[in-house]
């Protein structure tokens, strides 16, 4: 009898070990991102699931799904989905989730990294440093597991009405801006008429005239052909979107050990991916080395090239046009520091100028 009770203790006590693993994963995940497949930001997420399913074996099954589908398009209310669990995964911008997670708001604050003597430099010590540390941990405690981080891009301005060199250029613009209020306040500052929309109606509003500009980086308004409606890009790199890979914790604590290693694995490589992405042609060189060394060079490896063929003028601003846009952005700077924490815009001032002496 005795033996008895201790085979089913030893029986219930396996089983208990053994049920978290052998939980019924989902036949389908469900990955939320708000441009197309053939942006960087496509290309990273599509890379995540490739891993992700390769490595095991066809067990884990993410599908990614472009162009806010999963919002409906409401871009700015996709945090909220991925917390409460109708959607598993993401690869979100900080700035859509920024309306929910204010901190997210330091890649956001005007010229902050773009001012630093070199601003992939500056924005890779910010995520390696103790200000990247606090921006996750902010993340986490509103409700999502990160993942890792990608890149979506400095962001830059197109318009179809004239070249952009100083913000009197843009006195009245019409500018397209996601629905996040910092933006709002930059481009008022600046002395141009913002309009908050998402990026699903933008074209839309772009081809009727609705707007005459719009912020994107390269890699994600050049899939869309904005070049049949912009002549012009004025390249001042005034704020970043770094994007996260997240997921839903509840999602999450579903997975083995050795499944959630795997999948974190893959959404840091993809993220190193998205990265060099969003960067080639746009730094001293890394990403293309980056992107050659895993055999992985996109169609597109010279940017201001590229533009060029499409028939886009590209003004590169001197430091000193470029200042004269973040002397107008000062204020906004100093208004939202308090907002975001001057405990994060403090240490990711110091994470950027221990990176800079470094160099
Ligand atoms: O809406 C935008 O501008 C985009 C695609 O860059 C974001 O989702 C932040």
């Amino acid at each position: 009898m005795k033996k008895l009770v201790a085979a089913m203790l030893l029986a219930a006590a396996l089983c208990a070990f053994t049920v978290p693993a052998l939980a019924e994963y989902k036949a389908e995940y469900k990955l939320d991102i708000v441009p197309s497949l053939t942006t960087a930001w496509g290309m990273g997420a599509t890379y995540f699931t490739d891993l992700v399913r390769e490595r095991s074996d066809g067990r884990i099954n993410i599908k990614v799904y472009p162009n806010s589908q999963l919002t409906t398009g409401a871009q700015t209310n996709a945090f909220m989905l991925v917390r409460n669990g109708t959607i598993d995964f993401a690869v979100q911008s900080s700035i859509n989730y920024s309306p929910q997670i204010v901190e997210l708001n330091l890649f956001a604050l005007p010229f902050f990294i773009a001012n630093q003597p070199d601003k992939y430099v500056a924005m890779d010590a910010i995520k390696a440093g103790e200000s990247g540390k606090l921006v996750v941990k902010a993340v986490e405690d509103k409700g999502v597991k990160f993942l890792a981080w990608g890149e979506n891009g400095f962001r830059e301005l197109t318009n179809s009405k004239r070249e952009i060199r100083s913000p009197k250029d843009m006195e009245g613009m019409k500018i397209r801006v996601v629905g996040s209020p910092i933006f709002l306040d930059a481009f008022r500052a600046i002395g141009a008429n913002p309009l908050t929309m998402n990026w699903s109606d933008t074209m839309a509003a772009i081809q009727q005239g609705v707007v005459d500009g719009q912020e994107n980086p390269i890699s994600t308004f050049y899939p869309v052909k904005i070049h049949e409606y912009h002549k012009y890009v004025t390249d001042w790199h005034y704020v970043i979107d770094p994007t996260m890979y997240v997921v839903n914790p509840a999602v999450w604590k579903t997975f083995s050990e050795d499944d959630q290693k795997l999948i974190q694995e893959a959404a840091e490589e993809a993220g190193k991916y998205m990265v060099a992405l969003a960067r080639i042609s746009l730094d001293d060189g890394t990403a293309y080395k980056y992107l050659e060394s895993i055999g992985k060079l996109p169609e597109i490896t010279d940017w201001y090239k590229e533009l060029a063929n499409v028939g886009m003028t590209v003004s590169i601003l001197t430091p000193e046009e470029t200042r004269a846009f973040a002397e107008k952005t000062a204020p906004v700077v100093d208004e939202w520091r308090s907002k975001i924490g001057e405990e994060i815009v403090a240490a990711a001032e110091a994470d950027m100028a221990a990176a800079a002496a470094s160099k």
